[in-house]
């Protein structure tokens, strides 16, 4: 299992938080998502492949969210 915090700039409010935790949360290898919305992060515990990862910022960009390159 891996923790990581993504960095996604253009949450906002509350609504960014429900669509993007009910979106990221049913996907395969994804253990808990947790968005801070004054921080604009999302908190993930995850099984720590690549693959999840990238679903990971798929779902959140079909949300309608940029992800920027993760430092
Ligand atoms: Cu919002």
């Amino acid at each position: 299992m891996s923790t990581r915090t993504l960095s996604v700039p253009e949450i906002s409010c509350g609504h960014c938080k429900s669509s993007i935790e009910g979106a990221v949360s049913p996907l395969d290898g994804v253990d808990k998502v947790e968005v801070h919305i004054d921080e604009r992060t999302v908190d993930l515990d995850y099984d720590g492949t690549d693959s999840t990862f990238e679903a990971i910022v798929a779902a959140i960009e079909e949300q309608g969210y940029d992800v920027p390159a993760q430092s």
